[in-house]
């Protein structure tokens, strides 16, 4: 896990907040909502009522996931013994055969795998193997990879022959298996999330099934709603105990009808078509992600990349009509997904940290299986803007959804009722380090500039970067010995003009290809790679210029509501007004001036940041703040698209 180090710069000072508050901070409200004492209560250690949505076992899961992942290059004792003392629980919360799922353990013993379209059992399980795996890769140790393998193993036994209803409709099952394969090479797990993979989208009458597991779970539902009222007579101080509340979402007068139709048809599922047919995104934006990630996953390590034009024209038409200029994706609340082509309202944005999580992650994938410069230019542009604005800056507070705009209902909390986002976030920042390098078979591809330590087969390179705030990089080479190779720079879509210099000699900048207007105004597209064959010695330097202009992006024209308005980028920064800079000023109605724009370092501001500074056409003053630190002060309005008339 460790061959690339984050030493330095922005990406550093975030993984130290990750790993010193985050992760403490997500285990306390873990604790106070009652999800770790579910496993207390299934491992019978516990009198107590199961609390929390079905599938809250998943957020303890991705903590423990996040926890190893962040022990691996932030060893903490404090971390070990919270994580040993869980994966001790879990062990004895597992059932003999490896079955772990607290709500069907507690309230309906000895009932399985009935309602996969809408209780996330396999969702859960999928992220109990994850944290196997993490935690296995981590630390080397074997007893949560036993857990993760015994559960894996009960759902081979149990799913290798079933029909397309036994698939998840949430997906992650699928991902969670072919990492698992992964660290232990047992194909079975590969082959089973390949029939996964295959049989999602055949399920006939789908109406009638998704209809029948709905009511199912309702009924389910009502029953533990009965049980708790029981429990409630005999343990009345119990009545106290709140979940956290909900997220804050705006949504459209026919979000309910909306949902039906995506429900029925099993878009919202991804269960309309089979996987080869799926070129258009559409439903639950993270469990699309999920989907296409482990595709991608599957076609890397199973060589059969039959599946990939399919992705391709699926990341094209995600990137061209479905995606906003955060690189947020989901714009449909009531779905929690994807709405129609253009249909990208900034206040209405679900853009969920998870879905963009899932973008990271299939991005990821499709940068591996391609070599396409785009894909990793979409990652970057998503763990600056759409990934980190999850996250506070003193890693207590969260996002949920991410809306472009606000008119003051959404804010940061501790904690939220259906808590996914946090402990999905702490995983992915601790394992930024992976997206960094990648090494063929004569090349060295240089994806993200992050201040870094690479050791690879050739040697080492190291990495000094001044982004997100400034376009310097300098990278000096170490290898064992004078090598050929290709190194390859990815040249960033935002950069302009771009100065590339090896041991001081001037390098050629390839030009970008001619691309056609995405709906967001940003175009991952175009960019590509500066690839430098030579013989590489120790000592080698290559200096990097990105230029970063402040771009004034707009809107392709069928996206409504965004005519004379731009959004204001800087490098991978997407920028916002929010109210507390600007809090004489009507956000949604000033005009601005473009030439009056300017960018300025302000060490006081948010821990350090380049503001954009400029004038309404009206002189009034205006401060721009990167959008991912929005709603780090207190209560405020906040928007990206600003009026240019
Ligand atoms: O349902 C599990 C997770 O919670 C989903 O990925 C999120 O969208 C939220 O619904
Ligand atoms: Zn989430």
């Amino acid at each position: 896990m460790t061959d690339c180090s984050i030493l330095s710069g922005y990406w550093q000072d975030r993984l130290d907040v990750n790993a010193r508050s985050a992760i403490f901070h997500q285990w306390e409200q873990l604790e106070q909502s009652g999800c770790i004492d579910n496993f207390r209560i299934a491992a019978g250690e516990k009198d107590g009522f199961r609390e929390g949505w079905f599938f809250a076992d998943s957020d303890a899961y991705k903590w423990l996931d996040a926890a190893a992942r962040i022990y691996a290059t932030h060893p903490n004792p404090r971390l070990a013994q919270m994580m040993d003392e869980f994966i001790a629980l879990l062990g004895r919360a597992q059932s003999p055969d490896g079955y772990l799922y607290t709500y069907n353990q507690i309230h309906f013993p000895g009932i399985r795998w009935t309602n996969l379209q809408i209780e996330h059992e396999l969702y859960c399980h999928g992220h109990l193997i994850e944290a196997g795996v993490s935690h296995y890769q981590a630390t080397g140790q074997t007893a949560m990879l036993a857990i993760a393998r015994r559960a894996a193993d009960r759902i081979v036994a149990d799913f290798w022959d079933a029909g397309p209803e036994q698939t998840d409709g949430h997906e992650e099952i699928e991902i969670a298996l072919l990492r698992l394969f992964e660290v232990t090479d047992h194909r079975p797990y590969q082959e089973m999330a390949r029939r996964f993979l295959e049989r999602r989208g055949r399920i006939p009458r789908y109406a009638l099934h998704i209809l029948r597991q709905y009511a199912d779970m309702l009924r389910r539902d009502r029953l533990v709603r009965r049980k708790r009222q029981e429990y409630l007579q005999t343990h009345p101080e119990h009545a106290a105990f709140r979940l956290a509340p909900g997220n804050v979402a705006r949504t459209p007068w026919n979000a309910t009808l909306r949902w039906y139709i995506n429900a029925l048809s099993g878009k919202c599922f991804q269960q309309h078509a089979p996987l080869h047919r799926q070129t258009v995104p559409v439903g639950h934006a993270v469990r699309f992600g999920y989907l296409m990630a482990a595709a991608a996953m599957l076609a890397r390590l199973d060589g059969n990349r039959s599946l990939l034009p399919v992705m391709e024209q699926a990341w094209e038409h995600m990137v061209s009509r479905r995606m906003y200029v955060t690189g947020g994706i989901g714009s449909l609340p009531s779905i929690e997904g994807f709405g129609r082509d253009y249909e990208l309202d900034p206040e209405y944005a679900y853009a969920e940290t998870c879905a963009a999580i899932a973008g990271v992650l299939w991005n990821w994938e499709m940068a591996q299986l391609t070599g396409n410069a785009r894909y990793s230019d979409l990652l970057e542009w998503q763990l600056y803007n759409a990934v980190s604005v999850g996250m506070g800056l003193d890693g207590t507070a969260y996002f949920y959804n991410n809306p472009l705009a606000s008119r003051g209902r959404i804010e940061r909390r501790a904690w939220f009722a259906v808590p996914c986002c946090p402990s999905n976030l702490s995983r992915t920042l601790a394992s930024l380090h992976r997206f960094i390098y990648s090494e063929g078979l004569e090349e060295l591809q240089i994806h993200q500039y992050t201040g870094s330590r690479w050791v690879g087969k050739w040697g080492e390179v190291e990495m000094e970067s001044g982004l997100p705030w400034d376009g310097r990089v300098r990278l000096r080479l170490a290898p064992r010995r004078p090598t050929p190779f290709t190194l390859s720079l990815r040249m960033p879509s935002w950069a302009d003009p771009i100065e590339v210099r090896v041991n001081g000699s001037a390098q050629m900048i390839p030009a970008p290809p001619p691309v056609s207007p995405t709906a967001s105004g940003y175009d991952p597209r175009l960019s590509q790679w500066l690839s430098l064959r030579r013989t590489w010695a120790r000592g080698d330097t290559v200096e990097i210029a990105f230029g970063m202009p402040i771009v004034l992006r707009r809107a392709h024209p069928r996206v409504r509501g965004h005519r004379d308005k731009v959004a204001l980028t800087r490098g991978p920064l997407v920028y916002c007004l929010e109210s507390v800079d600007n809090p004489t000023v009507d956000l949604f109605r000033v005009a601005l001036s473009p030439e009056s724009l300017e960018a300025v370092f302000d060490a006081d501001l948010l821990g350090g940041v380049v503001k954009i500074v400029g004038r309404g056409r009206r002189g009034e003053a205006l401060t721009f703040i990167p959008y991912h630190l929005w709603g780090n002060r207190g209560p405020s309005r906040m928007t990206v698209w600003v009026r240019e008339k």
